[in-house]
């Protein structure tokens, strides 16, 4: 028996290599002669990527302001269209329905919970003499959307059962006001471990876990670790016995699981679930991409408090360790080294005064760096900045207290509270956002000293309306930093 395991395994990842490589010839083979750059756009929920994709495509397709992105501030970009995309089996990105929410009725676009794709295509001309003689360039951009929950599951690849169990039970453990409910559910259900199995009992179990994992997500607490993905983002796999486990506290049985029982029910589970939904996930989709962005709702996390950030922390280090893992990592064997551009970018930054800009990238920069020396990182260029992909605000200053105060002005979403006040989505309102703390030991020493309050609220805002320029066009979606980003994951490609 253990022979035949030394033989399949590696015989299989040979296969998904080769399945992987053929895949992108046949990709390549379609259309040989114009480069395609798969670039995928992450992040965990609500941190950005639909309003992202669709600010991107929109300043392309409409001459956007992108000083930064020298192909296009230079005039070298003749066309930008979007095309049919290349993989068939995958939803287009409704690219149309997000722009006419975003730029005509002023509304964010609804949460997405399915991968998506589209491609646009944009010619160029050349910055090199030689090049140029040889004709306009062509350059295929495919942008990949996907649920940043689905990524924090990569790790389960290399979990045992038992692992995943005593990870998911040891972060638990620290959020009791979170996880009482599902530990009370869990010691109700220890003695019946070795019993035969009831569904019911699997249901309710992996309801416990699914809302706890609900409430870790809650806006005032902001955890981002939080696998299985599907479990918070099931998309059509909702209610199938691949989804329905949860982790048990193998401290309190001994001996191997016996078939029939619910401690086996609930390992053969967590197997299908690597088997049938991350694996999958991965090699379709993960190994083909060539850049990254990963979105970070950093303001989110600073606004929930330490715990929130450290968590944070830890899930961009599983995000690195997915994206250019150590050679001996196991991902190392199953992933063509193919991602050589990531930008990690703290999103929403219009939120904040010009000046906090700089701050939020550094206060960025610390989390990714502290990320990469824990992670088996190797290689990629990786940039950090802080952006936003609609700038919903206006910088002015306010006269208060007979002092001269920069503030924001924009529409606040209807419901947003302000001390007694409550907006109606229909009047401008300037408000002054809290500071940035310097330095992410300040929120550490402020956790140490049980203070926990939040220093940054902030207010969350409409998107804007569309200026106009004297001549009565209208100006394309305002925006902070995109064409840096831009230029990083681009600019190379249009030279
Ligand atoms: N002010 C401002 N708000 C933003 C910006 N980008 C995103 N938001 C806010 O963040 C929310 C989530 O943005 P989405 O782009 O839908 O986030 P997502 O990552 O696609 O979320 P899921 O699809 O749920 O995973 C939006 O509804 C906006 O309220 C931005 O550039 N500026
Ligand atoms: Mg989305």
């Amino acid at each position: 028996m253990p022979l035949r395991r030394n033989i399949v395994t590696p015989i299989s990842k040979f296969l998904d290599q080769t399945r992987t490589a053929i895949d992108n010839l046949t990709e390549t083979a379609v259309d040989l002669t114009t480069p395609t750059v798969r670039l995928g756009v992450t992040g965990l929920a609500r941190s950005g990527k639909t309003v992202f994709i669709s600010a991107l495509v929109h300043n392309l397709l409409a001459g956007g302001r992108l000083p930064l992105f020298e192909a296009a501030s230079s005039g070298r970009i003749y066309n930008t269209a979007l095309q049919p995309q290349p993989d068939d089996a995958v939803p287009r990105f409704d690219y149309e329905a997000h722009i006419n929410a975003l730029a005509k009725e002023r509304i964010w676009p609804n949460s997405t919970h399915q991968i998506s794709e589209l491609r646009l295509t944009i010619e160029y001309e050349s910055a090199s003499y030689l090049q140029r003689k040889l004709g306009r360039g062509r350059l295929h951009l495919d942008i990949i959307d996907y649920p940043g929950e689905w990524l924090l599951d990569l790790p389960l690849l290399n979990q045992t059962y038992e692992q995943f169990c005593e990870a998911s039970l040891s972060r638990a453990r620290k959020r009791p006001d979170l996880s009482d409910d599902f530990f009370e559910c869990l010691d109700r259900m220890t003695p019946k471990l070795d019993e035969e199995a009831s569904e019911e009992d699997a249901k309710a179990l992996a309801a416990a876990f699914k809302t706890y994992l609900a409430r870790c997500r809650e806006e005032e607490n902001a955890l981002s670790m939080l696998p299985p993905g599907r479990f918070l983002m099931p998309s059509d796999m909702e209610g199938s016995p691949a989804l329905t486990f949860a982790p048990l506290d193998l401290t309190k049985v001994s001996g191997r699981a016996k078939n029939g029982t619910l401690r086996a029910m609930m390992e053969r589970r967590y197997e299908a679930y690597r088997k049938y939904v991350v694996r999958p996930f991965f090699k379709n989709h993960f190994a083909r991409l060539d850049r990254q962005i990963v979105l970070v709702d950093a303001l989110q996390a600073l606004n929930a408090g330490n715990e929130a950030v450290s968590d944070l922390s830890s899930a961009l280090t599983e995000i690195l360790n997915a994206f250019r893992p150590g050679k001996r990592s196991w991902l190392a064997s199953v992933l063509p080294r193919r991602i050589d551009k990531i930008v990690f970018a703290a999103t929403k930054a219009d939120h904040l005064q010009k000046e906090d800009h700089d701050k939020l990238q550094k206060l960025l920069r610390k989390l990714v760096d502290g990320a990469i020396s824990k992670a088996q990182f190797a290689g990629a260029e990786v940039d950090v900045l802080a952006m936003a992909s609609v700038r919903a605000t206006r910088q002015t200053t306010v006269k208060a207290n007979g002092q001269q105060m920069p503030a924001l002005v924009g529409t606040p979403l209807p419901g947003q509270r302000l001390g007694d006040a409550e907006f109606d989505g229909r009047e401008e309102a300037a408000i002054f956002p809290g500071d940035l703390p310097d330095d992410l030991s300040q929120l550490a020493q402020r956790a140490a000293e049980g203070e926990e309050a939040p220093q940054v609220k902030y207010i969350r805002f409409r998107p804007p309306t569309l200026e106009k320029t004297a001549e009565g066009l209208t100006l394309s979606l305002p925006h902070i930093r995109l064409d840096r980003a831009l230029q990083f994951l681009l600019g190379d490609k249009l030279a």
